[in-house]
Order: structure tokens, then sequence, then C-alpha cells
């Protein structure tokens, strides 16, 4: 350990010398970087959330680590990393999470004093190829270590002798009513800790963290209340304010107007909103679940006005790459995949279910694996597609401009695209266990294209009136659409039957088959169960919108790899019966058997019976 104190001296000077004693001052040259001060609740009470300065270095292509610093896991080869750079003993040091990105691994080391760790004091460190290529450190000194090199005494680090005695001399108990009354709702049980907190004017405070929600206001926030004084110091707002000018998820396309919304996000699903992933906060098109972006993933949209505000307006009398344009475009691609992402995380599309995620906050599946999307991708045109690899890759869809009319059109603008690309990452994650290989024949492609359209519907239904639906009539400025018939209950209207799809072999013509069998799935649950305006946020009603929503998802992992018709219609039967006993087994059946697909339909050729207990 000493020959690696000599030896990061050397690279370490200049940053000792800046972050000496006073480094601890609050400096309002700085205040952006180190604290908010928020308002709180309707005694408008404020907080300063205070984060010490944090201190970042790149290295290239690696620092050259001594020799002697054999290979060790990621963990204890940050850790001592960190206790020899930082001066500290590894007791001051803990690890708290890691993960491994193509050849870059990255760890997050908490700083901690008497076996209690800091709440916002921590390091991160990077490694390719066995070296540290970045390292950034918010860690307070705690001991006072002087140390002799060359002549001259150095401080290492942030230096402290303020610290709080590590034995609280009030229980949390006693503190969990102070800290209800000053946040104006109750503490939700969520076991409670005890962290040090560094605190603007350079001591450090002992404290008990406790979580207090309000469920009537929405608020959710933890609470750092001094475990001797019985003070609450600052708070953690877990509910991020966010407003964005957008084409709402109910609405199809332009010409409907765009809308502002507000806190959009569904804070169960995404439980640092949309603008978060743990490590990373942004003011930006990129956040935990999706990052929209145009040509490159550093061409994003950044917020129009502080406090998460994308207040862009979409005109299309001006082509789709007019500045303003491409930002509403961002803005409103972000809005629907994330927005996706949490209606669908409520019906199952989860971490463990392989959903896509930078963070999974530890519940399962793989991370790092966020959507990326491309706006007004240069590509192609007319189109849009979406690239699912396996869980842990990231889903890449793309977005093309449509050439149709003489000013051109964009995609992101036309929310059932949207949808519908971004269904076909539910659909190939969920169905055969999140490999992204099992919708790969012409008959469950098919379906792939039919799940989609019928997402794309699904959410653009407005009432317990089923209307026939049709895709995609804005960009292509046609009436009809993109597909040969609207989706209907009635056969008139659009006719296709099972035993249609003999004579087709282009996914989407299959997916209309599909899709049409599900539209009337989809309105006989609704006829019988009537409809809910909240299905997105509400997967416990009993409307039928909501029982149609939780089967086709539920059906999507019960299903086999490379599903046909048949199998998949199993798979709603047997969803129905897992989830509501068989209640709606009757129901699915006829729906089906009214397109052909009844009990014995089979190598496209149609059957209309049902089993006999339907009869
Ligand atoms: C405040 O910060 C600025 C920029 O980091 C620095 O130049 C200045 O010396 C600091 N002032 C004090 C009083 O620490
Ligand atoms: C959005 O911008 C318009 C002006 O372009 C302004 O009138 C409106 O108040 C803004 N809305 C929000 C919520 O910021
Ligand atoms: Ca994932
Ligand atoms: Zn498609």
């Amino acid at each position: 350990m000493v020959f690696l104190n000599k030896f990061f001296a050397s690279v370490y000077l200049a940053v000792v010398y800046a972050s000496t004693a006073n480094a601890f001052q609050s400096n309002a040259s700085n205040q952006h970087s180190t604290s908010r001060t928020r308002s709180i609740g309707r005694r408008g009470l404020q907080f300063e959330a205070f984060h010490p300065e944090t201190e970042y270095q790149t290295y290239g292509t690696g620092l050259d680590l001594p020799p002697s610093f054999s290979p060790q896991s990621l963990p204890d080869a940050s850790v001592t990393f960190v206790t020899s750079r930082l001066g500290v003993d590894s007791s001051k040091v803990s690890y708290k999470s890691g993960f491994t990105r193509e050849d870059t691994k990255v760890a997050y080391v908490k700083q901690a004093h008497n076996g209690i760790p800091f709440a916002n004091a921590v390091a991160n460190i990077a490694w390719k190829n066995d070296k540290v290529v970045s390292f950034g450190s918010s860690f307070v000194k705690t001991g006072g270590s002087l140390q002799y090199q060359s002549s001259h005494y150095y401080l290492y680090g942030r230096f402290t002798d303020k610290i709080a005695p590590s034995k609280p001399s009030l229980p949390v108990e006693a503190v969990i009513p102070t800290a209800e009354a000053a946040l104006e709702g109750k503490y939700n049980g969520h076991p409670a800790t005890l962290e040090y907190l560094a605190r603007p004017d350079g001591s450090v405070a002992l404290t008990h963290v406790i979580q207090i929600q309000n469920e009537e206001t929405g608020t959710w926030y933890e609470a750092f209340v001094d475990a001797h004084s019985g003070e609450v110091l600052t708070v953690t707002d877990f509910v991020s304010d966010a407003t964005y000018k957008v084409l709402p998820v109910e609405k199809e396309t332009l010409p409907e107007g765009q809308e502002i919304r507000v806190d959009p996000h569904d804070i169960l699903s995404s439980p640092l909103a949309w603008h978060d992933d743990g490590s990373k906060k942004t003011t930006t098109t990129a956040g935990n679940n999706v990052i929209a972006y145009k040509g490159s993933q550093t061409s994003l949209t950044s917020q129009s006005a502080d406090g998460l505000v994308f207040n862009y307006t979409y005109d299309d009398t001006l082509a789709p790459t007019v500045a303003q344009n491409i930002d509403a475009a961002r803005t409103n691609a972000f809005y629907i995949i994330n927005t996706v992402h949490d209606f669908a995380y409520r019906y199952g599309f989860t971490e463990a279910a392989f959903n896509f995620q930078t963070n999974n906050f530890g519940k399962g599946g793989k991370g790092n694996d966020r959507v990326l999307m491309s706006v007004q991708d240069s590509g192609g045109t007319n189109n849009a597609n979406f690239a699912t690899p396996a869980d842990g890759q990231s889903g890449t869809c793309r977005m093309y401009v449509w050439t149709l009319t003489p000013v051109r059109r964009d995609g992101a603008m036309e929310n059932d695209i949207i949808v519908h690309e971004m269904t076909h990452g539910i659909t190939n994650r969920m169905t055969g266990g999140g490999t992204g290989r099992c919708l790969q024949t012409t008959e469950a492609g098919g379906m792939g294209e039919g799940w989609s359209d019928a997402m794309a519907s699904w959410t653009e239904q407005k009432s317990a009136k089923v209307e026939d639906y049709v895709l995609g009539q804005y960009v292509t400025n046609k009436p009809a659409g993109i597909r040969t018939k609207p989706y209907s209950t009635s056969a008139t209207v659009n006719p296709l039957r099972y035993s249609s799809i003999k004579a087709l072999n282009e996914v989407h013509n299959i997916g209309e088959v599909w899709a049409n069998m599900l539209h009337n799935v989809y309105a006989a649950l609704v006829a019988e169960y009537g409809w809910s305006d909240s299905a997105r946020t509400n997967p416990a009603g009993t409307e039928g919108n909501i029982v149609y929503l939780h089967l086709f998802l539920d059906a999507l992992s019960l299903q086999p790899c490379n599903p046909t018709f048949t199998s998949a219609r199993d798979a709603w039967i047997q969803a129905d019966i897992n989830r509501y006993g068989g209640k709606n087994g009757c129901l699915l059946w006829k729906a089906f058997a009214s397109r052909g697909l009844g009990v014995k339909a089979a190598k496209y050729v149609d059957d209309s019976s049902v089993p006999a207990a339907c009869a």
C-alpha cells in the first residue's frame, strides 16, 4: 500500500493543493456544482442539498499502475485504488456497486467513518484493460492526515475534524414525528438508515435517513434528520418535476395538437423519473429508459428552461430539420418511449422480464440497455424500425423522415409509429426469454407486426366506443394510412381471416390478420367490462382494456419461441386461466373463432368452432 501512496503522490499534488482546508466553505462561484436550495411543502420550508465538491480526472488510455498492483476483483481493485489514492485506510471505504460495459468497468465506492457510510461522499473509478481511465471523488477527509513529501507537508483530500460522534443521541423513533411534520407526510416504513452527512460549513453530521411520503399530494422525500439534535438537515426529493410539450400518448397524429404534460412519468415504473439513472442526472432527452438523439448520441435536446422544461413546438409548415422541429421531435420520441416503458412495466415488462433500462435497481435482468432512439435517422426514409438484441444490449429505434408530402413529415410526430416500434422491443424481449431471437419465422414475425399495431391502437383509444383504427395517416397524408384496411369489428370493413395468411408472405400483411383478431378481442372485452381511462397506471382495474393488456403481455411470456397463430392464441387462453381463472376463455375463443382461428383451425384453414362449453 505504501508504494502506492508514493506513486500517486506524484500525479496528485496539484489536486492536493486545490482541495485543502477551505474547500469545504461554500463558494458562491461554484454553488451550482455543490448545492441546490429547495422549498418544500405548503409552508415553503427551505432546505439546502449539499454535495461536497467533486474532483475528477481522466487518463486517456489509462493510468499505469505499478506491476505489484496485481489483478484483483473489481471491488478489491477499486477499494485498493481509492485507499491508496486518497491516503485513507480501508475502514474508511466501502464498495457500493459496479458494472461492466463492453471492456469498461465502473465501480462506486462510498466513504465511511466508524463503519457508517457517508450519504454524499462517493468515489467512482472507471477501468479499461485493467488500467484506471478516470477517477472522481467527493470524499471528505476526516482523519487529518498530513503527509511529508519532498520537504513539504501536504494535506490529502478535504479535511475536517468536526465530525459528529457515531452513536446517536436520539433513536430513529424519536425523530420520525419531526420529519413527518416538516415534510407534511408519513413515514412509509422503508427501513431507516444511519448515515454521515457532509455539511456546507465543513462539519459532518450523523443522520437518521427516513422516507416520508404523502399519497394524496404525491410527494416522496428522504429526510436526513440529525441523530443528535433532531433537526431535519436536508431532503432528497424523489419526485422531480418535468414539463414536456408533446403529442400526448392518447393522441395519434400531430394535427390533433401538442400539449403541455407535467410529470408524466410513473414513479413506480421509473423510480428516479426520466432524467436520472442513479449515477447521472441529465437535463436532456437522455435518461434511464431511453436516449433520444439525432445523428449521434451526443446530439440531444436540452431543456428549454430550468427545471426540466422541454417546451418546443413542432411547425410542420417548416422542414423537419429546422432546429425547433428537431427539438420537438426528440422530446416527443423521448416522452413516448418512456411512457410505453412505464405502462408496459405496470403490466409485466419489468427488469426481470428483460426490459430496456440502464440501471435495473437490483431488480433482476440485465441493465445497460436503455433504448437508443434515433430521430430523423439518415439511414432511410418513409419507414422506421426497431432492432432488439438480447437483454443487456440496447434496443435501437430508428425513426425516418417521410418524403410523401411537399414539406417532409417526421415519424416522431406520429405516435402510432413510435408505439409500434417500441412494441417490437417488448414482444421480441418477452417471447422466449429475452434473447431477441424468437420472432424470426415469417408467421411469428408477422404476428410481431400485428402486436405492434395492436399496441398503438390500445394507447389511442379514448372511450368505450371502439372505433376502426388506421395507422400512418399523417406521415403519408392519406386517410387510409399504411395498412391495406382499417382494423375493425366489421367483417365488411376488414374481412381478413386466419386463412388469409396462406396467400401472404410479407410480415406486415400477415400482421394485419393478427392485429385485426386482437382488435376484435379488445372490442369484446371492452363490451363486456367497460373501459378505464386510467389503464396505463392502474393495472388493478377490472375494465376490458385493462384485462386485454394483461393478457397481451402475459401471453407473450407464455408462448413458445417463434409462435404460430394457434400457439399464440393458446397462450392468451392460458394467460386468462392463470390470471383470471379462465373467466374469459369463452369470450376469447369466440373472438378468435370469429376470424377463423377456432378450435380446429390449422395449417391456414379456417375453423369457427369454439369449445363445447362455450357453444
Ligand atoms: C471560489 O471558487 C472559484 C472557482 O472554483 C475560485 O477561483 C475561488 O478562489 C474560490 N473562492 C473561495 C473564497 O474559495
Ligand atoms: C412554452 O413557451 C411558450 C412560448 O413559446 C410560452 O408562452 C409558454 O408559457 C411556455 N410554457 C411552459 C410550460 O413553459
Ligand atoms: Ca434489460
Ligand atoms: Zn414493425
